[in-house]
C-alpha cells in the first residue's frame, strides 16, 4: 500500500534525474536569497550552475546545527516573511533553540510525507489515532496531525501528558494508531496496567514510535506490553520534523528516506568524507524541496547507515538502519565508544528487568566511570539481596562482555527512573561539569 505510489515507486534514474533537477533550482534560490549561502559557496569557489550531477554534490560544504545557531533566529530562511505561516523550534541542550520556518507549500510537502508515512506504517482512512507527539513548538504533534488529517484518518490531538487521561481516551475512542516517542509508550503500558487496564484488549494496531533513539529489543518489549506492531519513525526539525524517513510495515528493516525530497549522505564524522554503502557514520541531509529554509549538507549528527538494495515493499527509496544515537550521545568511557541504544540493548535482554535505565558518568582520579541505574520488576524487587546481587553481577559481566566496558549496576526499585511524556532522558554526564 501506497500513498503517493508513483513517486514512492520512481525507479532510480527517474528519482535521481528529478534530485539532480530539484537539487540545482534549490541551490539557485539560497544562493540569490540567503547571504550565508552565498558566501560559504562563494569561499568553496562553487557556484549552483557548476552542479552538474548529484556527486557533484560532495563539492559543497557542509552546514551545522551552529550556523543555525549564528543567525538566529531567521538569518537562514530563504523565503521573506510575508510568505511564512508557521515556525518551529527545537529546545536544544544548551542556549537559544533552533528556528525553522514553513511556506505553505512547505507545510503541505511535510502533510504529504507523513501520510506516506502512515501509509508505510500500515495505517489508512478510517484509522483514529491517538496523536500523543507533543504540539507546540517540537515538530512531533503538529506534524503527525497534519499528515494523519491529510490521510484521512481521525486524529485525536491528544499531545502529552496527563497519562491516565490518555489512557481512558484510547479505551472509549476506540484508538488504532498510537503516535508518541517509544519512552512514552512503556510509561502508558505501565500506568494502564496500574489502572487495570490491559493494553493488548485496546483496539491498537500499530504504534509510530520516534523522536528519540532505541532499540530493536524495546520494539519487542513494547510490541509485547503493548500488542501492536511498533514502526520506526525518524525526523528533525530542521530538516522538516517527523517523517523525514519510516520504516515499512512490510520489512521493517531500515526506513525509507523520502528522496525525491532529501538527498541522504552518510559521512565520516571525522574526515568529512562519503563512507561506503552499508557503513556507519553521520547523516547528512540536503532539503531539495523546502522553501522557508533549504538546508545543503545539514549535519544532523545522527548515526545510521544506509542502503540502496531493493525493498519488498516495492519502494524504491533507499532506506538508513535504525540510528544508533547521535555522535554528541555517544560516550567515550576509557577510551570505548558506548552508544546508550547498545546499553539498552542488553539491559531489555534481561530477565526481571524493567526497560526504565539511566546511565551515569563519571570521573573519579582521572578515571571514567559508569554507573548503570537499572529499575527491576516488583516480584525481583521482593526476593532476597542475594539474587539481586546476582542480576547486578550478571548485568555488569554482560554489558563487560559485549561492549568491552566496565560498569557498576544499580539495581532500583521499579518506578523509581524519572518517565518522560516525551524525549527519555538516558544519560548523565557529570564529567562536563
Ligand atoms: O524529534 C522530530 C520527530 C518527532 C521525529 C516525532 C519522529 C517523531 P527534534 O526535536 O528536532 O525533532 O529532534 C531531532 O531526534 O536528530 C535524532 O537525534 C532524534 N531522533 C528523531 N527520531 C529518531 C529515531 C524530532 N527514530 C533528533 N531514532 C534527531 C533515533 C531519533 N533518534
Amino acid at each position: 500500500m501506497y500513498y503517493n505510489e508513483e513517486f514512492e515507486t520512481l525507479p532510480r534514474p527517474a528519482l535521481e534525474a528529478l534530485q539532480l533537477k530539484r537539487l540545482r533550482s534549490m541551490l539557485e534560490r539560497v544562493y540569490a536569497n540567503v547571504p550565508f549561502y552565498r558566501d560559504s559557496l562563494n569561499t568553496a569557489g562553487i557556484t549552483p550552475d557548476k552542479i552538474k550531477s548529484l556527486d557533484d554534490l560532495q563539492r559543497l560544504p557542509f552546514t551545522t546545527k551552529q550556523n543555525m545557531r549564528d543567525s538566529y533566529p531567521y538569518g537562514l530562511f530563504a523565503a521573506p516573511m510575508e510568505e511564512i505561516v508557521r515556525i518551529h523550534a527545537s529546545s536544544g541542550t544548551t542556549g537559544k533553540p533552533t528556528v525553522v520556518g514553513y511556506t505553505h507549500k512547505d507545510i503541505e510537502i511535510w502533510s504529504e510525507l507523513m501520510a506516506r508515512s502512515f501509509v508505510s506504517a500500515g495505517a489508512h482512512k478510517g484509522d483514529i489515532i491517538h496523536n500523543a507527539y507533543g504540539y507546540g513548538l517540537f515538530t512531533g504533534g503538529l506534524g503527525a496531525h497534519y499528515g494523519a488529517e491529510k490521510l484521512g484518518a481521525s486524529v485525536i490531538p491528544i499531545s502529552g501528558g496527563n497519562t491516565k487521561r490518555q489512557i481512558m481516551i484510547m479505551q472509549d475512542f476506540g484508538s488504532t494508531v498510537l503516535t508518541c516517542t517509544p519512552s512514552y509508550s512503556l510509561f502508558m503500558a505501565e500506568e494502564a496496567k496500574a489502572e487495570g487496564v490491559d493494553f493488548k484488549k485496546l483496539k491498537l494496531r500499530v504504534g509510530i514510535f520516534g523522536a528519540e533513539p532505541w532499540s530493536e529489543a524495546m520494539r519487542c518489549e513494547i510490541e509485547e506490553k503493548l500488542g501492536l506492531t511498533a514502526i520506526d519513525i525518524y525526523g528533525l526539525s530542521e530538516i522538516m520534523g517527523p517523517g523525514v524517513a519510516i520504516e515499512c510495515i512490510e520489512a521493517k528493516r531500515g526506513l525509507h528516506i523520502w528522496e525525491d525530497h532529501f538527498i541522504p549522505e552518510i559521512i565520516n564524522p571525522e574526515t568529512g568524507q562519503r563512507v561506503a554503502e552499508g557503513e556507519r557514520g553521520e547523516l547528512v541531509i540536503t532539503t531539495i524541496t523546502k522553501q522557508g529554509i533549504p538546508l545543503v549538507r545539514y549535519r544532523t549528527r545522527d548515526i545510521t547507515s544506509i542502503t540502496y538494495e531493493p525493498c519488498i515493499c516495492g519502494r524504491t527509496h533507499a532506506r538508513i538502519t535504525r540510528m544508533s544515537g547521535r555522535s554528541d550521545d555517544m560516550l567515550i568511557i576509557r577510551g570505548v565508544n558506548v552508544f546508550p541504544s547498545q546499553i539498552e540493548s542488553i539491559l531489555v535482554g534481561i530477565e526481571g528487568v524493567e526497560p526504565h535505565y539511566l546511565l551515569v558518568v563519571d570521573r573519579n582520579e582521572n578515571l571514567d566511570t559508569l554507573e548503570v541505574q537499572v529499575e527491576v520488576n516488583e516480584l525481583l524487587f521482593s526476593d532476597e539481596v542475594k539474587v539481586l546481587q546476582r542480576l547486578a553481577k550478571r548485568i555488569e559481566k554482560e554489558i563487560k562482555d559485549m561492549l568491552g566496558v566496565t560498569c557498576s549496576a544499580k539495581l532500583v526499585e521499579p518506578k523509581t527512573i524519572q518517565r518522560s511524556e516525551g524525549k527519555a532522558r538516558r544519560v548523565i554526564d557529570n564529567r562536563k561539569l
